[in-house]
């Protein structure tokens, strides 16, 4: 796993987390630097972490003791939608349609959901405040797997997304969809981008949100991406067709976890999620007119 942590009030780090929870230091303080050298080289990214730290020792430090940062700062965050039953189920429920929705209609359509979640300045890492709407009532996180890609669209690694989102806004009239996904500190990406060449099934990944509310856990719901509906190749395809897209573009791809309809996120709650071969993405909420 690589992740970026703050070495100084200038400068991050970036470094390899092994299996063992060695951590060794990588010459760059960005995932994006990193890209940009092992594409440059046609390299493997496996390859070039191991040559690179063949001859270091790890640090000192552990994981925990780290002011982990935003593993990639990617300039798009994209995401999918529908593409598991939950997340139709829950939509046909906001919109309180039954039959012959556009949730039905996408979930079993050949293209896909996709939209942009967000940009670099409004996306948050580990452990920073993720905001909820002052204009809506009924507000969830989405806990889903990330695919980090380059720029030709492969997948060089997976990382946590959470895709905040307002039920209200959505449900009134799906046209609000952009207001019901996309504003300040909407979007939490962490806390680790776990190589794709190290995963043997990333069909296989349990995917667990829990929500505290004064230290106690009042939500826990667990899913597992064999539930997805379609192929992450076939979703990042659509996500190229006549685009541009970038090195470091993270694609969200939908999520299968939704807490029970009557919850609501409030200001103080605090969300983890977790992918065991990834991490736990940890993020406190936020009112922003609290924060103001
Ligand atoms: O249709 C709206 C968005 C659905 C979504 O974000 C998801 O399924 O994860
Ligand atoms: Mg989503």
């Amino acid at each position: 796993r690589i992740i970026s942590y703050k070495l100084t009030e200038e400068r991050n780090q970036l470094a390899a987390l092994t299996d063992n929870d060695q951590l060794y230091p990588l010459p760059f303080t960005s995932f994006l630097e990193f890209m940009n050298h092992v594409e440059n080289r046609d390299q493997s990214y496996l390859t070039a972490v191991n040559e690179m730290i063949a001859d270091s020792l790890p640090i000192e430090a552990r994981l925990e003791e780290l002011d982990l940062q935003l593993p990639v700062r990617s300039y798009e965050v994209w995401a999918c939608g529908v593409t598991y039953l939950k997340s139709r189920d829950a939509r046909n429920l906001e919109a309180k349609v039954t039959t012959n929705s556009y949730y039905d209609k996408v979930y079993d359509a050949k293209r896909p959901e996709l939209f942009l979640k967000s940009t670099e300045r409004r996306t948050v890492g580990p452990n920073d405040p993720v905001f909820i709407r002052s204009d809506s009532n009924w507000q969830i996180p989405e806990p889903e797997l990330g695919l980090v890609l380059n720029k030709t669209g492969k997948i060089i690694g997976y990382v946590i997304g959470n895709d905040m989102s307002s039920r209200d806004i959505e449900g009134e009239n799906p046209l609000y969809l952009p207001q019901a996904k996309v504003w300040k500190h909407s979007c939490s990406i962490g806390p680790a981008i776990r190589l794709a060449e190290t995963v043997a099934n990333p069909y296989d990944f349990d995917i667990t949100c829990r929500i505290f509310r004064n230290d106690q856990l009042i939500f826990e719901g667990s899913a597992n991406t064999s539930q997805l509906k379609r192929r992450y190749e076939e979703l990042v395809s659509y996500l190229m067709k006549d685009n541009e897209t970038f090195d470091g573009t993270v694609l969200l791809t939908g999520t299968c976890v939704i807490p029970p309809d009557e919850f609501t996120l409030q200001e103080g709650d605090q969300i983890e999620i977790e992918i065991p071969e990834i991490g736990v993405l940890s993020n406190p909420v936020r009112q922003l007119a609290a924060v103001k």
